[in-house]
């Protein structure tokens, strides 16, 4: 006997699905900051057991898209209610709406298993966490309620073993040894537009892409050269910093985090190139892996 199946994440902007989703896979697959946002692709992350294989998607929150690129990230989470065996939808402490009616309706209508996660409890008193449980309980009263928190790992265990349990029976998608769906190169962009998203401020990070050009796996070091790029002349100058020191320090963050990730010396070259409105062109999206209907 095996069981296998997708159990998707999904949720407002920056309620904690990527710190989740990495609580569970035990690895830093997904990158995490304090702005909204943060994720724009449908990433997946694959826990193996010698009798199940849970296939996790971590997916954007969900907005209201205003551009190209958002319309996009909104497929993503689109996608992920369509192959769901589980779905896994998680809230925030304080939060009152998912302001998209018709995702919303998708949840509250689903006909498989949703699992109801009011995450961040750690920042919250009992009364208040009474009330917001209350709350989503009625709003959501097809779901199972779990109170958690994903950074400090309380019931995090409890919902994974609620997940096997669930799962459906079935042979495993992937390879055993298999942990997620997304290249080497995938993880040095993520790495790099992360530490853009904490350094920047205001719209530069929501106007930057991050492409990995080249990566040279040698015995004892990757080399790698990525570029960033911006939508307009004025934000190039912005990551660049004075006399560089801005993108220097990302360059030796996201090196860091790197040889931490690949467990290898790393030597990273970092270039900014402007790709006017890169987030509108559907062209551009297609090359950087969006827009994938
Ligand atoms: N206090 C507290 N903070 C948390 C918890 N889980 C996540 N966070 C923080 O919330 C912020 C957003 O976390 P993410 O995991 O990036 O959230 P997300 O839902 O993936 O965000 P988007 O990708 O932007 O939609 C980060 O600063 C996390 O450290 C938690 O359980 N408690
Ligand atoms: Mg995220």
């Amino acid at each position: 006997m095996h069981k296998a199946g997708f159990v998707n994440i999904i949720g407002n902007p920056n309620v904690g699905k990527s710190t989740l989703m990495n609580a569970f896979v035990g690895e830093k697959l997904s990158i995490i900051t304090s702005k909204a946002q943060t994720t724009r692709h449908r990433i997946l992350g694959i826990v193996n057991g010698d009798d199940f294989q849970v296939v996790l998607s971590d997916t954007p929150g969900i907005i209201k898209p205003a551009y190209e690129l958002q319309s996009s990230m909104m497929d993503f989470v689109k996608s992920a209610f369509e192959d769901a065996d589980i779905l896994v939808y998680m809230v925030e402490i304080g939060e009152k709406e998912l302001k998209d009616e018709a995702f919303f309706n998708k949840i509250t209508n689903s006909k498989i298993p949703v699992l109801l996660l009011l995450n961040k409890i750690d920042g919250s008193n009992q009364d208040q966490l009474e009330e917001q449980a209350a709350l989503w309980q009625s709003k959501v009263p097809n779901a199972e309620f779990f109170p958690i928190s994903a950074l400090e790992g309380f019931n995090v265990k409890e919902v994974f073993n609620r997940i096997i349990e669930l799962l459906p029976d079935s042979p495993p998608f992937y390879p055993k040894d298999q942990l997620t769906d997304k290249p080497e190169r995938f993880f040095v962009n993520e790495k790099i537009r992360e530490k853009i998203l904490m350094h920047y401020k205001k719209e530069i990070p929501y106007a930057v892409e991050v492409d990995t050009e080249e990566f040279h796996e040698d015995d004892n070091i990757i080399r790698m050269r990525s570029v960033i790029m911006v939508e307009r002349e004025t934000q190039k100058g912005i990551i660049i910093g004075h006399k560089g020191a801005a993108l220097k320090r990302v360059g030796v963050e996201a090196r860091k985090d790197l040889e931490k990730f690949f467990d290898k010396q790393i030597h990273l070259e970092l270039y900014v190139k402007v790709n006017k409105n890169w987030r509108s062109n559907q062209k551009q999206l297609k090359r950087f892996g969006y827009n994938q209907k």
